[in-house]
């Protein structure tokens, strides 16, 4: 019942099915069944209400089974961990029945499907062919999850024909979108490489800031005026790649090929942009006076956002504390985060500059006159480029820009 799997079961829930929703966190059930939600999406609560939806920790028997669990990377070896994949199947399989389908929606590395999923629920003592499968991997950007879910194309890799089109069948009763059958491994595939093309840009879009910093010129004018060109689109700079998706998936493309040079340059530019950071803001205050203080804005992974998993402010604060540098983080959004989140006044009080990392529009209505008379020194660090910094600079701040 999370990012994904909540919305799906919301989806078909008010689209002709009756849904069970099945997560092993007891909380998150509780909640569900009081009509909350667990976590901030639009549009999610109004879906909830009108529903045919109920939540328990156990699999009961079905006709269809949706698997959405996380599919984080194993740090160690930078490769798809798929234990909530394999725990998923195997609460999934002792209620299998001839005729059920099952259709994998987390995103995993090409071949999983038939090599590592199928095998778990064919411990039913049924053979796949006597019961479906499908890889549908969801494509939703969060923050317009249902809008996405609704609207996008959908994939559909069926182990066979007959999968494809019962899984056909279920995603059509709310999916507005083309819906493509296609097979299982490219279905896996292809979700892997649309992640890659999305982290390969945003590290080109990085390093070109990096150069034109070398050379004085404004990136975010220059990506403007080069997108103006009719096949260019460069995307936006930034602090880094966060959330549990782009930053990852790059990752379970190369973890089975020889080849992937690319791909994995792109992911050390991108996990190297919070050092870059630092190295700007140490050009700013002065790292070795007593007690340098830096106020951090938006520890989401992205903009207007809670989620904060992977975000580039947590590697961030971490290189600054080994710096000595002492971080206060205001976030609106997020009230779980391996630091104190405080208000806004406690944040910026004698701070010596204030570091944008999450990209969140309401920082946008903050008085900076008001933040100024409370900081030790006006200092103000944009890596979004997403105040209005005349008004930051009428106000007495310097700024700089990433
Ligand atoms: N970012 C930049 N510059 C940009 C765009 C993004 O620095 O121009 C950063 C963001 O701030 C964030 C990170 O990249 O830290 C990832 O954000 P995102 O908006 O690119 O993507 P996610 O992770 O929220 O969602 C992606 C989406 N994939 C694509 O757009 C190709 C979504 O459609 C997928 O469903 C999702 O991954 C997923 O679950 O795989």
């Amino acid at each position: 019942m999370g990012h994904i799997g909540l919305p799906t079961a919301l989806l078909l829930g008010n689209n002709g099915y009756e849904a069970l929703g099945v997560d092993i966190n007891e909380n998150i059930v509780n909640m569900l069944n009081k009509r909350k939600i667990p976590f901030n999406e639009p549009g999610l609560s109004e879906l909830l209400g009108q529903a045919k939806f109920t939540a328990q920790t156990e699999v009961e028997e079905a006709d269809v089974f949706l698997i959405a669990v996380p599919t984080p990377l194993e740090k160690s070896m930078k490769v798809a961990d798929l234990r909530y994949v394999k725990s998923a199947a195997e609460m999934i399989y002792p209620h299998l029945r001839r005729g059920n389908l099952v259709i994998l929606e987390s995103t995993v590395p090409p071949g999983t499907g038939e090599e590592f999923v199928i095998p778990i629920l064919e411990k039913s003592g049924l053979n796949v062919g006597e019961f479906y499968f499908a890889h549908c991997p969801e494509r939703a950007i969060p923050g317009r999850t249902i809008h996405e879910m609704i609207h996008n194309d959908r994939l559909i890799g069926g182990y066979d024909k007959k999968s494809a089109e019962l899984a056909k069948k279920v995603y059509s009763s709310f999916v507005r979108g083309e819906i493509h059958l296609v097979d299982m491994k490219i279905a896996e595939f292809v979700k892997l490489i649309e992640n890659t093309y999305r982290d390969v840009n945003i590290a080109l879009a990085n390093e070109l800031a990096q150069i034109a910093e070398e050379f004085g010129i404004d990136i975010w004018e220059g990506i403007e005026l080069a997108n103006k060109h009719p096949r260019v689109d460069i995307l936006r700079p930034g602090p880094g790649v966060g959330g549990h998706c782009v930053a990852v998936d790059p990752l379970f493309l190369v973890e089975n090929s020889k080849k992937g040079r690319m791909i994995l340059l792109a992911r050390e530019i991108n996990n190297s942009m919070p050092n870059h950071v630092l190295e700007l803001l140490t050009n700013i205050i002065d790292p070795l006076r007593e007690d340098p203080t830096v106020t951090v804005f938006g520890v989401a992974y992205k903009g207007d956002q809670s989620d904060t998993r992977g975000s580039p402010a947590l590697k961030f604060i971490e290189l600054a504390h080994n710096r000595g540098i002492e971080i206060r983080c205001y976030d609106p959004y997020v009230e779980d985060f391996q630091y104190e989140v405080l208000g806004l006044d406690e944040a910026v009080k004698d701070s010596d500059c204030i570091v944008v990392i999450a990209d969140h529009k309401v920082f946008r209505d903050i008085s900076p006159q008001k933040l100024g008379e409370m900081m030790r020194s006006r200092n103000l660090l944009d890596t979004r480029n997403l105040l209005c910094h005349e008004e930051w600079i009428k106000a007495g701040f310097k700024v700089k820009v990433l």
